[in-house]
């Protein structure tokens, strides 16, 4: 094997969610590696940020606001990205939300509302792509999981389900389209320093760790919070060449903590 197995140059990279956090890291370590990028985000606002980020980190980006969860959105965002770019070679479905409720006190709706964007939202953009891939015999489609895909915890109900769900929905995607030399893996992050977590890293007043901070610290062999930039390595692995006999996997790049009991009582 060549180091230019890992080389991305003339692949058109859509990573949803883009235009901030894990998603921004993941575009522009892609683009980094020669693929040319494509972000996606919710909003406008979010969309002026995301144009700002790239252009201040030199990348040519294309930036496309649809709702992951808007079918018709979707395939128009899609539709646009093949006239502006070509189509899609690699997919990165990134895009998600998080409520923290205890499941008692959560509302169907609020509970939909999670499950809607991690798992119609990457069905709904991995739809969309396909018949490109299937076409070219060729495709990458990386599904951003969590702990949450093999784990739970007390107030993450929905995202649980959603990020379980998108676990199946990988295997799935990989179980119908690998014939058509399309892989489709799972990249589960452990838990990263973003603003997604930021509620959970807030220090105490005295400006010491909050219980939760010190426990995800003892419950990571590293002993540290993931950066957004520790998702890259393994994303750009399952987006290149290198990962064409790779497919329906989860790879978790979570410091070790789905490997390890937790720290011994003294
Ligand atoms: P983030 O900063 O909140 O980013 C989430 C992104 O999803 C935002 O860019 C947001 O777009 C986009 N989004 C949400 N709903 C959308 C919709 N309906 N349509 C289009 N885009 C939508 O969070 P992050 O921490 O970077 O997380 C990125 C992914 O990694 C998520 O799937 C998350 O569940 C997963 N993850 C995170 C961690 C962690 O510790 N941070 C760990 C494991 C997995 P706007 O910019 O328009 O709001
Ligand atoms: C939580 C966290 C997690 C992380 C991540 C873990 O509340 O426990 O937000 O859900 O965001 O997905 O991998």
């Amino acid at each position: 094997m060549e180091l230019s197995a890992f080389d991305l140059h003339g692949k058109v990279a859509l990573i949803t969610g883009g235009a901030h956090g894990i998603g921004f890291s993941i575009a522009e370590g892609m683009a980094r590696c020669g693929a040319k990028v494509c972000f996606n985000c919710s909003s406008q606002s979010s969309y002026e940020k995301g144009v700002a980020a790239y252009q201040a980190a030199g990348i040519d980006a294309h930036g496309y606001i649809a709702d992951v969860t808007d079918w018709a959105a979707v395939q128009a965002m899609v539709a646009r990205i093949k006239q502006d770019v070509g189509p899609v070679d690699i997919l990165v479905n990134n895009a998600g939300i998080i409520q923290r409720k205890p499941m008692l006190e959560t509302d169907t709706e609020d509970f939909r509302k999670v499950l809607d964007v991690h798992i119609v939202g990457a069905f709904n953009c991995s739809k969309a792509v396909l018949p490109d891939m299937i076409q070219k015999r060729a495709g990458k489609i990386i599904n951003i999981c969590s702990m949450m895909s093999e784990l739970g915890r007390e107030t993450v109900s929905g995202y649980a389900a959603a990020k379980g769900g998108l676990k199946m929905l990988t295997k799935n995607i990989a179980s119908e389209f690998g014939g058509y030399n399309i892989q489709c893996n799972g990249m589960g992050p452990g838990y990263i320093a973003t603003p997604q977590t930021a509620p959970l890293r807030e220090r105490q007043p005295d400006g010491s760790r909050s219980p939760f901070d010190a426990f995800i610290i003892s419950k990571t062999p590293a002993g540290r919070w993931g950066e957004a930039e520790d998702m890259v390595g393994p994303c750009v692995f399952l987006a290149s060449d290198a990962s064409n006999f790779v497919n329906g996997q989860i790879l978790y790049a979570d410091g070790g903590i789905l490997a390890y009991l937790g720290h011994q009582p003294q």
